[in-house]
C-alpha cells in the first residue's frame, strides 16, 4: 500500500494547455487537453466524495470540509491557463479559494497530500496545524487560502504588482465566491488592480449561495460582473458549469493580463450541489434548485460533449474512475499511516503577541 508520496510531490503530469487554436474567436483545447480537463474533473469530484461522504463521517476529519461539488468545470477550465513548471519568473501564482481543489491538484498537490492535511497529519502542507483548505505553497505557487473572505484579493493584487515591477508577463490567478465579493477588502483589491492595470484574473464562482444567503440578498446588480466597469475593467459572465466556456472566458483574460491591459472581472454561473460544508443539510435551499442543478451537472454534461467527438466511450470513462479509485485508495491508506504531529511542533511558526 505505502506509496511514496513526499511532501512535496512533483508537479501534476498535466500539461499547460495547447493554448493555439480558436475557433470563431473562442479558444478551443486539443484533445489531449479536453481529457486532462475530464481527469481532473473527475479526480476532483472523487476525493471530495471520500473526505465529505466517507472519511468525515467515519470521524477521521479533523476540522471542517468545504467541497466543490459541482464546481469542477471552473477551477479545472482556469487552471489550464496557469502557467507552470519554470521558475520563478516564469510561473503564475494563484490564490485559490475554499472550492477549488482542483486548483491543487493541478498545481501539484497530490491527492495522498490533501488528505493528510484533511487528517491533520505531520506531513500535510500545513504538518497537521490545520485540517481543511487552508493550505499554499508558494513552491507550487499556490498561495495559501485565507479563512477572512474577501482578503486574498489584495494580495492577488500585490503579487500581480511584483509582476508589474518585475517586468514580466507572469499572471496572478484570484479565485473567490460571490459572498467574498461584498467584503470592502475584495472592493479595495479589485479597484488597486484596476488603476494601476495589474495582470490580474479575477474568477468568481457565483454558486448562488454564501452558506446560507442567497445572491438576490447579496447584491443588487443582477451580475456580479457589471461591476468591472465601474471599475474601469472588462467583466464578463459566463456558463460555469460548461468547462469550454470557462477554459475560453479565462484563456482571453489571462492573454489580456500577459499584454499588460490589466485585469478581468470573470463571474462564472454554477451551483454548490452540497451544503455549505459537510455538517450543513442546506435545508434551506429550495429542493427543486438542487433537481435543476443536478440536470447541468458539469461532469456528465462534459462526458456527454466528449462522447460526442468520439474521444470517450463508456468503458474509457469506466476506466478512468477505476484508475482514479484504485489511486485514492492508496492515497488515502498513506495518509492514515502518517503521524500526527507532536505536540511541541504545533507552535512552531505560529506567531502571537
Ligand atoms: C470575513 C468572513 N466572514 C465570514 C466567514 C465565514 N464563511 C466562510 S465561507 C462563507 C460563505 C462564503 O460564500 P461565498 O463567498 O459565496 O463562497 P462559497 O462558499 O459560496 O463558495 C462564510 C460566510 C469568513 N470565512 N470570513
Ligand atoms: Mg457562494
Amino acid at each position: 500500500m505505502a506509496r511514496p508520496v513526499s511532501a512535496v510531490p512533483k508537479p501534476a503530469a498535466a500539461k499547460r494547455a495547447e493554448t493555439g487554436a480558436a475557433t470563431e474567436g473562442r479558444l478551443v483545447p486539443g484533445d489531449a487537453a479536453l481529457l486532462t480537463m475530464l481527469h481532473y474533473m473527475k479526480l476532483t469530484r472523487a476525493l471530495e466524495y471520500r473526505i465529505e461522504r466517507n472519511l468525515y463521517r467515519q470521524g477521521k476529519i479533523v476540522g471542517g470540509v468545504y467541497v466543490g461539488r459541482g464546481q469542477e468545470a471552473i477551477s479545472v477550465g482556469a487552471a489550464m491557463h496557469i502557467r507552470r513548471g519554470g521558475d520563478e519568473s516564469h510561473d503564475d501564482i494563484v490564490s485559490p479559494s475554499h472550492r477549488d481543489m482542483a486548483v491543487f491538484l493541478m498545481q501539484g498537490f497530490t491527492p495522498a497530500l490533501v488528505l493528510a492535511q484533511y487528517m491533520g497529519r505531520r506531513t500535510g502542507p500545513t504538518r497537521g496545524r490545520d485540517g481543511n483548505m487552508h493550505m499554499g505553497d508558494l513552491r507550487h505557487r499556490l498561495v495559501a487560502f485565507i479563512s477572512h473572505l474577501g482578503d486574498s484579493i489584495p494580495v492577488a493584487a500585490g503579487t500581480a504588482l511584483t509582476f508589474r515591477m518585475r517586468g514580466t508577463d507572469q499572471a496572478s490567478f484570484c479565485f473567490f465566491g460571490e459572498g467574498a465579493a461584498s467584503r470592502g477588502d475584495w472592493h479595495e483589491g479589485v479597484n488597486f488592480a484596476a488603476v494601476m492595470r495589474l495582470p490580474v484574473v479575477f474568477i468568481c464562482n457565483n454558486n448562488q449561495y454564501a452558506y446560507s444567503t442567497p445572491v438576490s440578498r447579496q447584491m443588487a446588480v443582477r451580475r456580479l460582473s457589471e461591476r468591472g466597469p465601474g471599475y474601469g475593467i472588462p467583466g464578463e459572465t459566463a456558463d460555469g458549469n460548461d468547462v469550454l466556456e470557462v477554459y475560453d472566458a479565462v484563456g482571453r483574460a489571462v492573454a489580456r493580463a500577459r499584454r499588460g491591459e490589466g485585469p478581468t472581472l470573470l463571474e462564472f454561473e454554477t451551483f454548490r450541489m452540497t451544503g455549505h460544508s459537510a455538517h450543513d443539510d442546506a435545508g434551506y435551499v429550495p429542493k427543486a434548485l438542487f433537481a435543476e442543478w443536478e440536470r447541468k451537472d458539469p461532469i456528465r454534461r462534459f462526458e456527454k460533449d466528449l462522447v460526442g467527438r468520439r474521444l470517450v466511450d463508456a468503458a474509457a470513462l469506466r476506466e478512468m474512475e477505476a484508475r482514479i479509485e484504485a489511486e485514492l485508495d492508496e492515497a488515502v491508506a498513506w495518509a492514515e499511516a502518517q503521524p500526527y504531529p507532536e505536540p511541541r511542533e504545533c507552535l512552531v511558526g505560529v506567531y502571537h503577541e
